[in-house]
């Protein structure tokens, strides 16, 4: 067996959680090694997230590898909602004085990526037979196979950033699991059209959700609902924009320009949170320990809330011995992740068609009024969607 080479950090997984932990390490002078299944294009090219709380803009700032996303990005200060025809916006900046940034999960896994190339980190790609072990001794063990050669590594900590279906999260003993699924997924479409409106449109109709979103001023990314069992080559790309239009205001709907889809696919619908989130050496991050559905775009600013927590907490062990805030860092990071899944699961109930019933169609009707009529109600969404402060 080949010998095993010593990092102080072992990280699985180079989504957003990895990379950036990664990246935060590098700055602290932390040795560390990310091994990763996929190939990087396949990493780089994978259409998800959209939408940055100020939170993460900061830390990508804070962290110098912010500076595509600042000319880039596009600055939101508001969102607009409408069900069954009727719009009703809301105004981020007046009614909380913050924005989010619009800004792709792709974009953002490519400025990690060439930050490492520029510093040579050790990244193994297309690595396969993933294991950890040895999590409660003196040093974990990290193994792997990349291009048929075995790799041993001995580490301090392991930090599971593998996403929903990796391995860390199976290897915490005694985890308790909470889960809420839908019955539902959304179909996606991005396309090179310009967007159909300046802001994000938030649509709930009795036929189902819609979000029209962006990439860019000449890119546009649309949702629909569908239901969790439906095929995505069952969705030409007409019938899209059929049933794209149909969910939209009508004045919105007609000036909707389509074109050929570069990307479709179909994402399911899941609320899921692991707790504890660490076990002996083993420290979960982002959706390896917790899923929420895409209504808050909550999902990757949640993955770099804890990498935030965890980077902070590992320096704090590795190089001044104090291990308090590593012995915390599950409970710190489930108060945010609870209230980012209490958010999301709520914008998902009052914005899709989940039940067939009418009364649930009345509540979703009466959500919507008295957010129209209501100051304090439109605080509370918005106050959630730019994301909670830290100590809230
Ligand atoms: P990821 O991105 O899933 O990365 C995990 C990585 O681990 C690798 N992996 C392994 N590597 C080694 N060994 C193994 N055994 C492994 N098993 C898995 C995987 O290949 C992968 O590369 O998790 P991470 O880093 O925690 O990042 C989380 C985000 O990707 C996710 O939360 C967001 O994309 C969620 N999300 C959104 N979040 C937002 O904050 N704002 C949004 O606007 C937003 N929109 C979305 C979204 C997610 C969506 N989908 C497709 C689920 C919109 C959609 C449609
Ligand atoms: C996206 O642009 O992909 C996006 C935006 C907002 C969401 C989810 C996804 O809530």
């Amino acid at each position: 067996m080949a010998a095993s080479i010593h990092v102080e950090v072992g990280i699985v997984g180079a989504g957003p959680a990895g990379l950036m932990l990664g990246w935060m390490l590098a700055r602290a002078g932390v040795s560390f090694v990310i091994v990763e299944r996929q190939s990087r294009e396949y990493v780089e090219g994978r259409i998800r997230a959209g939408v940055l709380e100020q939170g993460a803009v900061d830390l990508l700032n804070a962290c110098e590898v912010g500076a595509r996303m600042q000319r880039e990005g596009l600055v939101h200060d508001g969102i607009e909602l409408a069900c069954d025809g009727e719009s009703l916006r809301i105004d981020f900046r007046a009614l909380t004085g913050k924005s989010v940034m619009v800004y792709g999960q792709t974009e953002i896994t490519r400025d990690l990526n060439l930050a490492h190339d520029s510093i040579g980190s050790r990244i193994h790609y297309e690595a396969a037979q993933v294991t950890l072990t040895e999590l409660t001794g003196t040093r974990a063990a990290l193994a792997c196979t990349v291009a048929g050669e075995a790799l041993h590594y001995s580490c301090d900590f392991i930090a599971g950033c593998d996403g929903f279906h990796g391995v860390s999260r199976p290897a915490i003993v005694g985890v308790q699991e909470y889960e809420r699924i839908y019955p539902s997924g959304w179909l996606g479409v991005l396309c090179d059209t310009p967007p159909v409106s300046p802001e994000l449109i938030y649509a709930s109709h009795a036929r189902g959700f819609a979000l029209c979103s962006m990439r860019s001023p000449t890119r546009s990314r649309y949702y629909v609902q569908v239901s969790a069992d439906e095929q995505v080559d069952d969705w030409s790309d007409a019938r899209f924009w059929d049933e794209l239009r149909a969910r939209l205001p009508r004045e919105v709907a007609a000036r909707l320009v389509t074109g050929p889809s570069i990307e479709k696919s179909i994402a399911p619908l899941r609320s899921f949170v692991a707790a504890p989130m660490q076990h002996g050496r083993l420290l979960l991050a982002g959706d390896a320990a917790h899923i929420v559905p895409p209504t808050g775009a909550k999902g990757l600013n949640l993955a770099f809330a804890d990498v935030e927590v965890l980077a902070a907490a590992l320096r704090a062990a590795l190089r001044d011995g104090d291990d308090r805030a590593l012995a915390r860092y599950s409970e710190t990071c489930l108060k945010r992740i609870w209230k980012a899944e209490r958010f999301s699961w709520w914008f998902t109930s009052v914005t899709h068609r989940l039940q067939d019933d009418s009364f649930a169609r009345q509540l979703q009707r009466a959500e919507f009024d008295y957010l129209a009529g209501s100051r304090a109600a439109q605080t509370v969404l918005a106050e959630n969607y730019v994301g909670l402060p830290s100590h809230v």
